[in-house]
């Protein structure tokens, strides 16, 4: 990692020290205490950029966002957690999530409990990584467990990759966990060293579902990463020139938005040019976008948004752009109705700002 992102990471250390994360990692309890319900909260994430390279150890900057999960509940007698919630196949969620943690050492206390979402599912903000954390950080405290953030986010990624079978990066599960309000994070996947970029408070975030689910992301996503995996080992057909040109252009991207937001004033029109540029490397280089999330992101500069590019993994899901705050909803309602207009997909559109990242409450 550059000199940019010099600030070397001792999760504990660096983390624990902030106190939201702290309080659920470390808070003590003793046994035999008559049960009360507590409370977590667990955020989904938006990516602003980075995509597709954290499967293999590229920068990322994503941000935790204000729409997320609450649990509630606490310990129960008997072998087997309950997390009621309308989230089809949580329970699959959960077994793999209490396998993780088993395999760590976390003692086989039960959770018996609800969540509550108001993350969309399938749209490509982390719905399924928001609630691995989220049962996480709840089995975790009711057995007195703690593990450093980045430990738990391991954890939780190996859980996606039980549940579902997708070779997932940690990129979603680490931004969960390590947002922080009014900041993106700067994670290099390859060391986990990482350090908060602030984003500017008159821009806000936001996030244009293209009302597309993500079908053939699982297939996609996983042809993707192989021959991203395979240009990295030596293979130089055109296409896998393609895939390690979007890699390396990405990396510096990001490297390059960091400075954009940070530059003082922020440098806006940097931004529109390399999330515009980020885009079309997804678009022609690693064949992850499609015709609808194209037609957003055109809508999104047609409005008045200083960036815009997909985000996530693709094949359908979200865009995402940065707004001057004071017009945002106004620029979100319009994509959307523009969108609905033209294509007759119904769309939803959400106006956000960075987060603090999953804790007891
Ligand atoms: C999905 C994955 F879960 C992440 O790990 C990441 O690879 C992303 O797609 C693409 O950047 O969200």
């Amino acid at each position: 990692m550059g000199v940019a992102v010099a600030q070397r990471v001792h999760a504990a250390a660096v983390v624990y020290a902030r106190g939201d994360v702290a309080r659920w990692l470390a808070r003590p309890r003793s046994r035999g205490t008559p049960p009360v319900t507590r409370r977590f909260w667990s955020p989904g994430r938006v990516n602003l950029i980075g995509e597709h390279t954290d499967y293999v150890g590229g920068l990322v900057l994503p941000a935790a966002i204000e729409l997320g999960l609450h649990v509630e509940g606490d310990a129960t007698e008997g072998p087997r957690s309950t997390f009621r919630s309308d989230v089809p196949g949580v329970e699959r969620y959960v077994a793999a999530v209490e396998g993780e943690l088993a395999a760590l050492g976390r003692p086989p206390v039960a959770f018996q409990g609800d969540i509550t979402s108001t993350l969309p599912v399938g749209a490509g903000v982390s719905s399924s990584a928001a609630l691995e954390v989220a049962i996480a950080v709840a089995l975790c405290a009711v057995a007195d467990f703690q593990l450093e953030p980045l430990e738990l986010a391991g954890a939780a990624q190996r859980a996606e990759h039980r549940a579902t079978g997708v070779p997932c990066g940690i990129l979603d599960q680490a931004a969960i966990i390590l947002g922080r309000a009014g900041h993106a994070i700067l994670l290099d996947t390859g060391t986990l060293e990482h350090r908060s970029v602030p984003l500017p408070p008159s821009i806000a975030i936001v996030i244009v579902d293209s009302g597309v689910t993500r079908k053939l992301a699982d297939t996609g996503y996983r042809t993707r990463r192989s021959e991203l995996e395979e240009a990295l080992a030596g293979a130089r057909t055109p296409k896998h020139e393609r895939r390690l040109r979007h890699f390396e252009t990405e990396n510096a991207r990001v490297r390059e938005v960091a400075a954009a937001l940070e530059h003082d004033p922020p440098d806006l029109h940097r931004l529109g040019d390399l999330f515009r540029e980020g885009h079309d490397s997804l678009r022609n280089d690693f064949e992850v976008s499609i015709p609808e999330l194209d037609l957003l992101v055109d809508l999104a500069y047609d409005h008045g948004a200083y960036a815009a590019r997909m985000t996530g993994g693709g094949f359908g899901g979200s865009i995402v752009a940065l707004a001057d705050a004071s017009s945002a909803r106004g620029v979100a309602n319009a994509i959307r109705d523009d969108y609905i207009a033209r294509t007759g997909i119904s769309a939803a559109a959400y106006v956000t700002a960075a987060g603090d990242g999953a804790r007891e409450l």
